[in-house]
């Protein structure tokens, strides 16, 4: 079933396009109406992107998908996975129709209810789509949220999002969710580099690249420079930022952000591939795979 079918079979009303049922914009996940063909999806991307984690992702990652009923034959029920979730973190799972507003968004972070899109993409965007879809958001998210230390984090950045937003700096904190809850790298002991982003985690492409390949960089993470850092939405990052291990990101729910958005205000705004004198750097990426894709463009 495809986003756009799911949509008006669960989320809104006919002839009203992007109007929610309720100002939550959540909808029920109608986990009875998925078809065969979604299912079949699902365990398509399971079944190859559980093979890559080990050895890739973090441990964090691997114990929380263990222990939650997620796994490769259907599709899980939101349900089911907040039981297990509220016992571990006191997170729930909600679904919604796709993106929502930043302020809906970030008012369930804020209550510790993770918004997740009820529709699996079509068999021809196994790859790459626009929208977080049920993949994404459970297989990728979910169990990250098993992990005491970045459950506070993304309740934490829910409470930040408002703030931000009425000080103009929404684009300083939302960089530093996409290099950490999304894309984000930490170092696992002696064992070296490991994923925890779930943008990486949930794609099959990027959870190779991020690791792999000799083309990004891997920088030691450093709040205000990642501030100031673009991002890329559309393609593989150039830059994946490292953290010490996942209870750094506590550290960053007892500071105040303010005066370090004052900060990346007043400097320079860094490209996606930019390596400076004072950064840290784990691999220097020879860029390869980004100037390949600049030629043909
Ligand atoms: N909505 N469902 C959903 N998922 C997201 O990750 C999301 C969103 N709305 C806004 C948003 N992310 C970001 O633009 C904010 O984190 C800034
Ligand atoms: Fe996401």
């Amino acid at each position: 079933m495809n986003a756009v079918k799911e949509k008006t079979l669960h989320g809104l009303a006919a002839g009203e396009p992007g109007r929610p049922e309720r100002p939550d914009w959540t909808i029920d996940q109608g986990w009875a109406h998925y078809s065969a063909a979604d299912h079949a999806i699902w365990r398509t991307l399971f079944e190859r992107q559980i093979r890559l984690l080990p050895g890739r992702a973090c441990d964090a990652f691997v114990q929380g998908m263990k222990d939650l009923p997620i796994g490769a034959e259907q599709i899980p029920d939101f349900r089911r996975l907040s039981d297990v979730l509220m016992k571990r973190t006191g997170w729930q799972v909600v679904a919604v129709p796709g993106l929502v507003p930043d302020d809906v968004f970030f008012d369930h972070l804020a209550n510790r209810r993770f918004p997740a899109g009820n529709f699996i993409r079509g068999a021809q965007e196994l790859d790459y789509l626009e929208e977080p879809d049920v993949f994404h958001d459970v297989f990728g998210h979910i169990p990250m949220l098993m992990n005491p230390a970045i459950a506070d984090f993304i309740q934490a950045y829910g409470q930040g999002g408002l703030r931000a937003q009425s000080l103009g700096s929404l684009p300083q904190l939302a960089r530093v969710y996409w290099y950490t809850v999304e894309f984000g790298l930490l170092r696992q002991g002696d064992e070296g580099l490991r994923l925890y982003g779930a943008g990486i985690a949930s794609s099959y492409t990027e959870s190779q690249f991020c690791l792999d390949s000799p083309s990004p960089n891997r920088l030691r993470f450093d709040i205000g420079r990642v501030m100031r850092t673009e991002y890329r939405i559309d393609d593989f990052q150039e830059t994946y930022f490292v953290i010490r291990d996942l209870d750094e990101l506590l550290e960053f729910t007892r500071i105040d952000f303010a005066p370090l958005y004052e900060q990346a205000r007043a400097a320079q705004v860094l490209q996606p591939g930019d390596v400076l004198a004072g950064d840290e750097v784990f691999t220097r990426g020879d860029g390869s795979y980004h100037r390949q894709r600049a030629g043909r463009r």
